[in-house]
C-alpha cells in the first residue's frame, strides 16, 4: 500500500466520533449478558438461595456493558458474603439452570489484602466472558465475584464438566486472564473443596 493509499484508509476509518451530532453507533455483543447480585444476610441454605438472587441488569452492546460497569459498585466494594454473577442471558445462575445442571466451574481465591487490585482481575474476566475469547466459549455459562470474610474468589461456570478439552481450554485461558501462576480447579457444581470432593480438572 502506498502512503497516498495508507492516508486515504486512515480516513476512510469510522470511529463512533466521527460524526459530532451522532453517538448513536453501538457494537453488539455476540450473546446477551445479565448482572445478578445476591444478598447474603438471607441467603443460608440451598433452598432459599434463589429467592435471594436479584437481577439487576441485562446488556446486549459494549457501550450498555460499559455504562452499567461504571456505575455499579465495584467488586471489592460488596458487603462481605455477597456475590456479583454475569451470565449468559437466559441463564440463572445457579446449579439448577438447565444450562449449569451438568456443568461446573472453575475458581481462584485471592487474598484480601490484594485490595482494590482484584477489581482488574474481576473485569478482565467480565470482558473474556463477554468478548468470547475462551476457545471453547460458548461452554462458558458466566462469572461469579465472591466478596468473603478472608478472601475474593473469581469463578467462571461451564456448561459441561464431562467434557475434559474444552473445561481444561477454558480454564488456562482464565488462569492467563488472570495473570496467576497458581493451580486452578475445577469442581462439578454441588461439590467443592469444604465438602469433601476432589477437584476433578486442574490446570
Ligand atoms: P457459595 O457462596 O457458592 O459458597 O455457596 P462459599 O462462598 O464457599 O460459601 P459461603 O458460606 O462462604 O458463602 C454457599 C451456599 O449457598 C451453598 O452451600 C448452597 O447452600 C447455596 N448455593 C450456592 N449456589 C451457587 C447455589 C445454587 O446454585 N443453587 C442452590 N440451590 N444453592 C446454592
Amino acid at each position: 500500500m502506498t502512503e497516498t493509499e495508507q492516508n486515504s484508509s486512515v480516513q476512510e476509518t469510522k470511529t463512533v466520533l466521527a460524526d459530532a451530532s451522532d453517538f448513536n453507533a453501538v457494537h453488539a455483543l455476540n450473546s446477551g449478558w445479565t448482572l445478578w447480585f445476591d444478598n447474603p444476610s438471607r441467603r443460608t441454605t440451598s433452598v432459599n438461595w434463589t429467592a435471594n438472587l436479584k437481577k439487576i441488569v441485562s446488556m446486549k452492546t459494549v457501550e450498555e456493558f460499559w455504562g452499567i460497569y461504571n456505575n455499579v459498585a465495584m467488586a471489592s466494594d460488596l458487603p462481605s458474603g455477597s456475590n456479583y454473577h454475569m451470565f449468559r442471558e437466559g441463564v440463572r445462575p445457579e446449579w439448577e439452570d438447565p444450562a449449569n445442571a451438568n456443568g461446573g466451574r472453575w475458581g481462584y481465591q485471592f487474598q484480601r489484602s490484594i485490595g482494590e487490585k482484584v477489581n482488574e482481575h474481576w473485569l478482565h474476566t467480565l470482558l473474556a466472558c463477554i468478548g468470547e475469547t475462551f476457545e471453547s466459549s460458548e461452554d462458558v455459562c458466566g462469572a461469579v465475584f465472591s466478596n468473603r470474610k478472608n478472601c475474593f474468589r473469581v469463578a467462571v461456570w461451564t456448561r459441561n464438566a464431562g467434557d475434559r478439552e474444552s473445561c481444561e481450554n477454558i480454564g488456562r485461558h482464565l488462569k492467563a486472564v488472570l495473570g496467576v501462576n497458581h493451580t486452578l480447579e475445577y469442581f462439578p457444581h454441588g461439590g467443592d473443596s469444604k465438602s469433601g470432593s476432589n477437584a476433578v480438572y486442574t490446570v
